[in-house]
């Protein structure tokens, strides 16, 4: 490749290189794969500066303060819950939990902290830098919660990379930590039903490539759902945290659907289905400190298992609900780095550490460091402001609409976009109102995001829960409605409202099975076959993607096709693009470095295209887009 540089060189064709050629001209070293790759990437940044990210509309790239780094620390990363579940395996590291006198905490910076504050967007490239760091200075947790939930989808989708790559970052960077994903049951990590060779290969792979920990639940805490994930994740040797959704309220005797004996009586199911651990997924932050204490409790006398407790901070209690469950002997609780917590995220995992002082139960960790790390995330959360929406103090009316703490935001940005952005009080309202009409179901994902749909529906329709009954025959449900009264999610606790499953089935006939095994199993080979046709990769990876998600799968693999891996880039420049004048660094690849400065933006042509002029690795490069404004 060098040689055919040189030659191609015009110094050199004109014959008047000198003995400094080389020297002098650096871009020698630039070859045709890279000078492709480049390309894509300048088309990337050239289109983001113009046009703006995703289609949100230019917006100038602001003045970003310095990243915060942790202190490097030259040690390696102490033991951890890795070393130890590798050695005992699930029971004995169960049993092992239970004993510990101090609580653990798991760390979902990663996962649902951004998934809950702004819409799952933090990037690989943004944990990658501090990873090692957390493994080597903040190594006493249970777990870091890192992968699945809506990350999955949302790494292909928004971010233009590869949730698998994530993992295996957090692999090779925690080797001493538990890592720990969200799996939706039977929804894996989807919005629908699969079939159970796709659950259960979804599974393998998430353990071959790094899982540890398979927090699994069920959006209708239907044990039906679950049972092949928990059978597969058992078989893989991981830990089965198997999960209780809560939702209503314990102590509230007037609605005695899922009371007290409702979640206990679940957990021994949970139990017997061969769960290692029970999670108590308070998603949309409604346990109440009195009912933490209760439950925790209860759970503990019911049940030989650790106990762990998932929370969100909306209301702002949850600080004092988790006080109380430590308390009650909760054996882990889920916080985030105070730049990640509150609002509709984790509580704050440097708070609770304080707040802990004098407790027997505190945690032993070098809170300095936690500090250091919440530093770094503070320096890069402005990054983010394009999708930040949370709002800056507690809200108690979740106690009232019940919405989970990651929809939550989704939701009302979702209003916006169509136009009903004004009407949010009234949306919060009858939320909670189809979520009663649907039988007072668990609401979490994709429940949550039915009795969503359903409501922006009616809301724009100006549809009262009188007009459902009396005109119902008339109206045409959204989609993901007539799939849930079909029984597509599976059957609510207590069974579906027959009245209006028959107004919105219109005569369908609900499936009388599980989903899951009402569907075909996927020929894994023949998708393999059409990937390949594609153009894309044909890993076990990028094959069970495409099963999970066909369409956003297919979308990611065309984006990288035009714009190349893009997961390379300085945040700053994905959402903002860069302005004249300034030159960044990319990374591509270990030891291989291009240097890009924006020289100019032109006027739009008569056809609304633009020149985006660069110079790349010192050369000119000329690059035209489309002006979409
Ligand atoms: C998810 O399913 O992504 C959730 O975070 C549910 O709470
Ligand atoms: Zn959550």
């Amino acid at each position: 490749h060098f040689l055919t540089n040189v030659l191609e060189s015009p110094e050199f064709q004109a014959g008047t290189c000198n003995v400094n050629f080389i020297d002098e001209h650096p871009e020698l070293f630039v070859f045709k794969q890279e000078r492709d790759r480049g390309t894509k990437m300048l088309r990337y940044i050239a289109d983001v500066t113009v046009n703006g990210y995703a289609g949100t509309g230019k917006q100038e790239l602001p003045d970003f303060e310095p990243i915060q780094l942790p202190p490097a620390l030259a040690i390696e990363p102490p033991r951890g819950t890795k070393q130890r579940f590798d050695e005992l395996g699930p029971e004995k590291f169960a049993q092992w939990l239970m004993k510990e006198k101090q609580v653990y905490f798991t760390d979902t910076t990663w996962r649902d902290a951004h998934q809950s504050l702004f819409a799952t967007r933090l990037r690989t490239a943004d944990m990658a830098r501090v990873a090692g760091e957390a493994a080597r200075g903040v190594p006493n947790l249970f777990s870091l919660e890192c992968w699945g939930g809506a990350t999955f989808d949302v790494a292909y989708r928004f971010l233009h990379e590869d949730p698998w790559e994530r993992l295996r970052m957090f692999r090779k960077e925690v080797p001493n930590v538990l890592l720990q994903m969200l799996l939706r049951g039977a929804n894996a990590v989807g919005y629908t039903s699969y079939p159970d060779n796709v659950v259960r290969k979804f599974i393998q792979l998430a353990a071959k490539n790094g899982v540890d920990v398979f927090r699994v639940f069920d959006s209708l805490n239907s044990l039906d759902n679950m049972h092949v994930a928990i059978d597969e994740v058992r078989s893989q040797n991981k830990l089965a945290e198997v999960s209780l959704c809560y939702t209503g309220d314990i102590l509230d005797a007037s609605r005695p659907k899922y009371n007290l004996a409702y979640y206990v009586n679940m957990a021994k199911e949970l139990a017997n289905a061969g769960a290692n651990i029970i999670a108590i997924k308070d998603m949309a932050g409604l346990l109440k400190p009195q009912a933490a204490y209760n439950l925790v409790s209860a759970l503990k006398d019911a049940v030989d298992l650790p106990i762990h407790l998932h929370t969100h901070e909306g209301a702002g209690n949850a600080i004092y609900t988790y006080g109380r469950a430590i308390d009650a002997g909760v054996d882990v609780v889920d916080v985030a780095y105070s730049a990640f917590a509150n609002g509709t995220s984790q509580p704050s995992m440097n708070s609770l550490y304080y707040g802990l002082t004098g407790h027997e139960r505190q945690p032993s960790m070098d809170v300095d460091y936690m500090e250091s790390m919440s530093h770094y995330f503070a320096s890069i959360r402005p990054y983010y402001k394009g999708v930040d929406h949370t709002s800056p103090f507690p809200s108690t009316e979740v106690y009232q609409h019940e919405m989970p703490g990651g929809q939550f935001s989704n939701l009302q940005q979702q209003a916006k976009s169509v136009g009903l952005g004004d009407r949010w009080p009234e949306i919060k309202k009858v939320y909670h109102q189809v979520s009663m009409m649907f039988g007072d179901i668990i609401k979490v994902t994709p429940s949550s995001k039915v009795v969503g749909d359903m409501t922006l529906y009616m809301v724009q329709n100006g549809l009262t829960e009188q007009d459902i009954y009396e005109k119902g025959e008339t109206l045409d449900f959204p989609q993901s409605v007539v799939e849930f009264f079909e029984g597509r999610l599976g059957v609510p606790y207590q069974g579906f409202p027959e009245k209006l499953q028959k107004i919105v089935l219109k005569g369908k006939q609900p499936l009388t099975q599980r989903p899951g095994a009402a569907l075909q199993p996927v020929d894994f080979e023949d998708v393999r076959k059409k990937l390949a046709d594609m153009g894309a990769g044909t890993t076990d990876e990028d094959v069970i993607a495409y099963c999970l998600y066909p369409k956003v799968f297919s979308d990611y693999v065309e984006f990288t096709k035009d714009y190349g891996d893009i997961s390379v880039l300085d945040t700053p420049t994905f959402f903002f693009g860069m302005r004249r004048g300034e030159a960044i660094h990319v990374v591509i690849e270990k030891g291989k470095m291009l240097i890009i400065k924006l020289i100019h933006v032109s006027e739009a042509d008569e056809d609304g295209k633009r020149i985006v002029s660069f110079e790349f690795n010192g050369q000119p490069r000329d690059i035209k887009i489309q002006d979409k404004h």
